[in-house]
């Protein structure tokens, strides 16, 4: 049976807004535990690393090529505590299932996973998150965790950061709708594929998301699933820092996650998970929490029937 290790990731360094670091507390609150058990896992909580409040910081601490990357000294110290709690779960064989947090929290995760193994990835989000300190437009860290551990641009010189384990190919996006300037042509010009809202409109997210899987899993030894809940329709998932018009429907979110579950019934690929970018400050009735929840649980197998 598998034993996941829940591991809370209470950090807002890396988003502009307030309130994704109350995201665990949320999603622990909307039942997350027992949704898990009722797909026959079995759940241990870890409880959260501690993160110093972002008031009490200084986001412009000097650190070797910031750039305009804000808070890099306390992300990196995240990542690498978390990249640890993420390793040590795998060590023990559990499942690491990272609860952030904004999603510069994906840094620590995959590095963590990407330890003993080959990580592929499959990134449900509205946005890439390949800026890296130089292209940055808003210098928040939350739009670069790829860029990171891809060792890209001044990433490349940050041993917290970068991920040798993590190829480009072996990474697929599935929901994009939000890409930056110079951004789209970091995405254009990656080796990552990429599954536009457009295309889950074409082809039936179904199709997209099994495609994705086998991106990620074409010759590695697994896979991290990073869920953005921003990847969510904002009229479902309204509680996200930076919301997008055009999201996934409630069902094609379920769709996608059941997708996963058989993937990883099959043939165990999944090896981490990380839920970020709920924000309970901006959220209605603790709905996005509750539907991050949900989604969970349907990745590890909870059925309707
Ligand atoms: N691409 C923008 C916005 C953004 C990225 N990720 C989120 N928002 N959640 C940026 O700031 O890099
Ligand atoms: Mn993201
Ligand atoms: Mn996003």
């Amino acid at each position: 049976m598998t034993t996941v290790r829940i591991i809370g990731a209470p950090m807002d360094y890396g988003a502009d807004r307030r309130g994704v670091d109350m995201g665990p507390s949320a999603i622990r609150y909307a039942e997350l535990a027992d949704g898990l058990e009722q797909a026959g896992i079995d759940v241990i909580d870890a409880g959260d690393l501690s993160i110093p409040r972002a008031e009490e910081r200084d986001p412009d601490a000097e650190t070797p090529a910031r750039g305009n990357a804000k808070f890099l000294r306390e992300v990196a110290d995240v990542s690498d505590r978390l990249s640890d709690r993420v390793a040590g779960a795998l060590a023990d064989d559990e499942f690491p299932l990272v609860l952030g947090g904004d999603h510069s929290v994906a840094v620590g995760s995959m590095r963590g996973a990407a330890r003993e193994a080959d990580l592929g990835a499959v990134w449900f989000d509205a946005h890439a998150d390949l800026n890296t300190p130089e292209t940055s437009p808003s210098g928040n860290v939350h739009g670069m965790p790829l860029a990171a551990v891809l060792g890209r641009g001044a990433f490349d010189e940050m041993a917290w950061a970068h991920a040798p384990r993590v190829r480009e190919e072996s990474i697929a996006y599935v929901g994009l709708r939000s890409i930056d300037e110079r951004e789209r042509e970091l995405v254009r010009e990656s080796e990552v594929t990429a599954f536009t809202m457009s295309d889950i409109d074409a082809r039936g997210v179904t199709a997209v998301v099994e495609d994705a899987l086998d991106v990620a899993t074409d010759g590695t030894d697994g896979v991290h699933v990073s869920l953005d809940l921003d990847w969510v329709d904002p009229k479902t998932a309204p509680g996200v820092g930076t919301p997008v018009r055009g999201g996934a429907t409630y069902r094609e979110a379920h769709a996608a996650m059941e997708i996963v579950s058989r993937y990883h019934e099959r043939d165990g690929v999944v090896r981490s998970m990380d839920v970020v970018e709920v924000n309970p400050i901006l959220d209605e009735g603790n709905e996005t929490a509750t539907i991050a929840a949900e989604l969970t649980a349907s990745a590890f197998g909870k059925r309707i029937l």
